[in-house]
């Protein structure tokens, strides 16, 4: 998926069944307006497509991988191996182990190829693609702005679900206000 403008960031995953989970990025990318292409290559499967790949999108102007993948999840390592541009982890939920093996197989690289890793699933999905505009964004004030739009509306959220809360419209759909008494 690319838009107009070249790509800044590349999500690439291990497979098309990582891709509910990474449109989690893909959407939240969107929302910040930054533009991207999506891969999907594997580091077991693939290993020649996946450093080839990584490679040609370093060369072509790619400023920050996110990479998602599952099971015993080494293509985010396998990317930080070969480019010096900065690697974003996702590990899939799911699996005998629910996610925990992608997250110690992405988090736990060794000393001087390093894999900045978030949490397992779609909120790491979605965490990823704000990580990567926070870094695109030292260097591009408009995207700063964006960013600070989206905390600010983030903050707003908050105090909506507090008053939802209180006028006992809350989540559940049960909520009696904050305060309860016996
Ligand atoms: C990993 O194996 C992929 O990232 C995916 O999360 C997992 C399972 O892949 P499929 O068997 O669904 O293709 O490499």
């Amino acid at each position: 998926m690319a838009h107009g403008e070249r790509p800044l960031v590349a999500v690439l995953m291990g497979s098309d069944s990582d891709h509910p989970t990474m449109r989690e990025c893909e959407t939240m990318l969107d929302e910040l307006g930054i533009p991207f292409v999506t891969r999907i290559t594997s580091a077991h499967r693939a290993p020649k497509k996946t450093t080839a790949l990584a490679e040609a999108l370093e060369a072509e102007g790619i400023q920050v991988f996110i990479v998602g993948a599952g099971l015993a999840a080494h293509l985010a390592g396998a990317v930080a191996s070969v480019s010096t541009r900065p690697v974003i982890g996702v590990p899939m939920e799911g699996g005998s182990l629910r996610g925990l093996d992608a997250l110690y197989s992405i988090v736990q690289m060794p000393s001087g190829v390093p894999v900045a890793t978030v949490s397992i699933g779609k909120p790491g999905a979605r965490n990823a693609a704000i990580l990567a505009a926070e870094i695109l964004a030292l260097s591009r004030p408009e995207l700063s702005g964006r960013l600070r739009a989206f905390k600010e509306a983030l903050e707003r959220s908050v105090e909506e679900k507090d008053r939802d809360l209180a006028a006992g419209a809350g989540a559940d759909g049960g909520g009696t206000g904050r305060e309860r008494t016996a």
